[in-house]
Order: C-alpha cells, then sequence, then structure tokens
C-alpha cells in the first residue's frame, strides 16, 4: 500500500471533473487501498479520487468511531435529495479551514463497489454530509465553492498565509539544557517564566504550501 498525495485548494486540478469509471480492475482495487490509507493517515473521514489527482468517480467514506467500516463508491449517483441539513465541514484539500455548509438531510445513493456490484444506500446525518461533500470533489467543486465570495477569500487567505508561532531564542549562556518547544513544555521542563527566554514571533511556512522546488504556490 502507499500514501497519495493530497492536492490543496486552490491546485487547478480539483477543479476537473472526473469521468466514469468502466473497468473494475486490479489497478482500480490497489487505487481503493491506497486511497483507503491516505484517508486514514490524514485523517479524514473521506477522500475523493480527484484529491489525489485520480480524476475517476471513485470516493471512499469512513464514518465510523472504530475506522474499521470502509465504504467504497464507484459511479456513485444520488437518486433522492429532502430535507436541508446544516453542519460543519471540513477539508483535507483545505486543511486547518472549518466552515458550515447547507446541505440535503437525507438522501439516497446509487453506486458500485470495487468489485463492479451495484448497490444502493440511504443515508442521514454526517455519512450524508460527506457523501454530498466527496460527491462535489468529482465534479471539481470544493466546500469553500458553497461559501460567499468573502469566505472562500479567508480560506485562501488561510492556506497562503504564514504561520506566527512563539519560538523561544536560545540564550547565549544557558543555564539549563536548551530545546524547543516541541520537545518540552514548561510543566515538565522545570524552568520557571523567569529562566525562560524570551518569546520571539517567527514566521514559519507549512511545509504543504513550500511544494514545486520550495517556491510557495499560490
Ligand atoms: O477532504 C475530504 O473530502 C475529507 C473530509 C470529509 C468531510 C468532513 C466533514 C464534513 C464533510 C466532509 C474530511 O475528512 S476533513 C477531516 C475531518 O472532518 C475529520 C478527521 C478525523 C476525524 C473526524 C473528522
Ligand atoms: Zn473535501
Amino acid at each position: 500500500m502507499a500514501q497519495l498525495l493530497i492536492l490543496e485548494y486552490p491546485d487547478p486540478r480539483l477543479k476537473k471533473v472526473a469521468s466514469p469509471v468502466t473497468a473494475f480492475t486490479a489497478e482500480l482495487q490497489k487505487l481503493v487501498r491506497d486511497m483507503a490509507e491516505t484517508m486514514y493517515a490524514a485523517p479524514g473521514v473521506g477522500l475523493a479520487a480527484t484529491q489525489v489527482d485520480v480524476h475517476k468517480r471513485l470516493l471512499i467514506i469512513d464514518v465510523s468511531e472504530a475506522r474499521d467500516d470502509l465504504k467504497v463508491f464507484v459511479n456513485p449517483e444520488i437518486l433522492t435529495a429532502e430535507g436541508e441539513a446544516e453542519q460543519e465541514e471540513g477539508c483535507l484539500s483545505v486543511p486547518g479551514y472549518y466552515d458550515k455548509v447547507k446541505r440535503a438531510a437525507r438522501i439516497t445513493v446509487r453506486a458500485q463497489n470495487e468489485r463492479g456490484e451495484t448497490f444502493e444506500l440511504a443515508a442521514d446525518g454526517t455519512l450524508a454530509v460527506c457523501i454530498q461533500h466527496e460527491m462535489d470533489h468529482l465534479v471539481g467543486k470544493v466546500f469553500v465553492d458553497h461559501l460567499s465570495p468573502l469566505k472562500r477569500a479567508r480560506s485562501r487567505d488561510k492556506l497562503r498565509a504564514p504561520i506566527t508561532a512563539p519560538m523561544p531564542k536560545a540564550p547565549s549562556i544557558t543555564p539549563y539544557v536548551w530545546a524547543p518547544p516541541c520537545s518540552r513544555s514548561r510543566a515538565t521542563s522545570g524552568i520557571s517564566a523567569a529562566t525562560e527566554p524570551p518569546a520571539m514571533p517567527v514566521a514559519s511556512v507549512r511545509p504543504s504550501t513550500m511544494r514545486m522546488g520550495g517556491e510557495l504556490m499560490m
């Protein structure tokens, strides 16, 4: 199995429309396994093939607490949709941004599994939200596309913004063995606030925005 790279908004490849799966091959089954490994590692509750740059109508979901109920939807279609529900959503392609989106409260879906067998499923709650969210990916839509232009710009800015974290400077004469804050806490380090080095804001860029030879993508 392999973990796949998840595309991040506003990568233009997230806008591609997926085409139907016509061959239920060992290659498709490997893609399902790799997507599952990627989703569980992220961690996420769903993943669409579009997000890993495969433009086929395939998505996976596991909303179970035990993370042991993987659902595979190939060529999914919504048969019925009713009611309205507004729930906070996140997206592995828009890391760190969450917002409420209005969707149908109850849906029925027809899809095939990875072996090509057709099934129908009625869903409500988080499963219904997640299926609709993942099906949007298959037509090139990300959840922030449901938001106002202002909120969408905010989500884009959040992905672009450097993270400002307090990072103590190592003193020149150390009365204790200095370690960066990630490897100790004030409670466990045994040093008081008075002896701790002053906090200094240091801009750091999250690694996901540094792909493409270290160049910022947005
Ligand atoms: O990127 C994705 O499409 C996956 C996304 C699915 C989703 C989440 C919430 C509402 C609608 C759709 C995620 O999984 S984001 C991460 C997340 O919500 C989560 C991760 C671990 C445990 C519980 C939730
Ligand atoms: Zn998503």
